[in-house]
């Protein structure tokens, strides 16, 4: 079997933040938080935070030069094998400071996408993986190229070194084009699928949340599907889809798909249209929030922000809090204090999102709430009918019974005579048999 764990590596990551003006201290300190477990999640032990106050990046090294220098006893004392940077480096300070620093510098968006990188499992995950990266090194390539040209400058800089770099430039290109096309198939083979889903004409509802919200842990739970769930972001990035049944026999589809963030690179949401777009045709959102993480507020917004870029906004969404076993981990002998604490913390959630309902994938507690909150959300889906069929009419009555619920059934002379759930567009079809 294929090692899925990324190997154990010996990495030792240094975390660069700059406090800068219009950006307070606590948001800093929250997305350098971030950007710690993002480094965690790729492998590498973070040895060190440091930050800057500074109105803005500096051009040539986004810290001021002294502090980069500064940092250098630090970098061999603490062994350090990589700087990564909280934001996103401009081609020729990535450079500069790697010449400067003699380590690997990284931004928080080629970690993201390192961490897709080592988690892309199926070939429509490596493809759109791959064209994600390929885009965000396009434009280094060329910007690299003018800053080389205006380094040189004139006589001398039309030799092979520009060849080179206008080959390398062209074979991306190509590489990118041909990606496209290849993912252009994938979402058409997608899409295909949708349309033998919605033969069946079974509700299709998508998983979506912040990373690590416990979004496969609750299709596990559900449907006793075996997607890994794991306390690192991004242990998802191919979307599955199970079935469920729900007690009104209803049978809707879950489909567990890669988790949100902040700050999402936007090449990436690009390139994951493929897999994405099952977010954008689902029928129903269901929106799994880690409440027992201290960001919250912060991780629901940044959801909401990716769905509107998904153009999936305003879709039907059930909001689902997990993790309520999770509110206070310290409390290992829980105090009554605690538990009423814990409880108004889950009120207040549940009042400022009506309709929300609160679980715990991980113990099962609320989990019927969840399923009847489902059901609901679904039952205008499923319309109680009655119809009188001509008895010969045999694939219609067939088809009822596929893909609706048969509460009743009687034959009448010639006739069947049903009492069914069925959903809208075959009541639709069914429409001069009603009675
Ligand atoms: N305490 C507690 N932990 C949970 C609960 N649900 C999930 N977890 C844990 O949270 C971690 C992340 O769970 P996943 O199901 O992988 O989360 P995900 O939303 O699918 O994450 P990505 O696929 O990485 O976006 C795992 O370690 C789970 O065991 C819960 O209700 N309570
Ligand atoms: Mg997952």
């Amino acid at each position: 079997m294929i090692e899925t764990r990324p190997k154990k590596t010996h990495e030792r990551a240094l975390l660069i933040g700059l406090e800068k003006q219009g950006v307070s201290k606590w948001d800093l300190q929250d997305s350098l938080e971030e950007l710690a477990e993002l480094a965690n999640s790729a492998g590498a032990e973070v040895v060190d935070t440091v930050t800057q106050k500074l109105q803005k990046p500096t051009a040539p090294y986004y810290i001021g030069k002294g502090k980069a220098e500064s940092l250098k006893p630090a970098l061999q004392d603490q062994q350090v094998t990589s700087v990564i940077f909280d934001d996103e480096l401009s081609p020729a300070q990535g450079r500069n400071l790697e010449n400067l620093l003699s380590r690997k510098v990284l931004d928080r968006t080629q970690l993201i996408l390192d961490i897709f990188a080592q988690r892309a499992r199926s070939r429509e995950g490596r493809l759109q993986i791959e064209l994600a990266q390929l885009q965000y090194l396009l434009p280094r390539l060329t910007r690299m190229w003018h800053h080389l040209s205006r380094q040189t400058g004139g006589i001398g800089t039309r030799g092979p070194g520009e060849t080179q770099l206008e080959v390398d430039r062209r074979r991306v290109q190509e590489r990118i084009a041909r990606l496209e096309r290849e993912l252009e198939s994938v979402r058409k083979t997608r899409a295909v699928q949708r349309q033998g889903r919605k033969r069946h004409q079974w509700p299709v509802a998508a998983v979506v949340g912040y990373t690590n919200a416990g979004k496969s842990t609750l299709l596990n739970l559900l449907t006793g599907a075996d997607v890994v769930a794991e306390n690192k972001l991004f242990a998802t990035l191919d979307p599955t889809t199970r079935s469920f049944v729900l007690p009104n026999k209803q049978r809707v589809l879950l489909t567990d798909t890669v988790g949100f963030l902040r700050k999402l690179p936007h090449t990436l949401i690009e390139s994951f249209k493929a897999t994405l777009e099952e977010v954008s045709e689902a029928d129903l959102l269901i929106h799994v929030v880690d409440l027992s993480h201290p960001r919250v507020d912060d991780q629901i917004e940044a959801v909401e922000n990716v769905i509107k870029e998904l153009g999936a906004h305003g879709k039907q969404t059930l909001i689902v809090f997990n993790k309520i076993d999770n509110l206070h981990p310290a409390s290992v002998a829980p105090t009554a204090g605690a538990e009423t604490r814990n409880r108004e913390v889950i009120e207040t959630y549940l009042r400022r999102f009506p309709g929300s309902v609160a679980i715990s994938a991980r113990t099962g507690e609320g989990v019927n709430k969840l399923v009847q909150a489902l059901q609901d959300s679904l039952s205008a889906w499923r319309l109680r009918s009655c119809f009188k069929i001509p008895a010969s009419e045999s694939a219609l009555i067939a088809e009822i019974h596929r893909v609706g619920h048969v509460l009743e059934l009687k034959y009448e002379d010639n006739d069947a005579v049903l009492v069914a759930h069925v959903p809208p567009e075959l009541s639709q079809k069914l429409g001069k048999f009603a009675v």
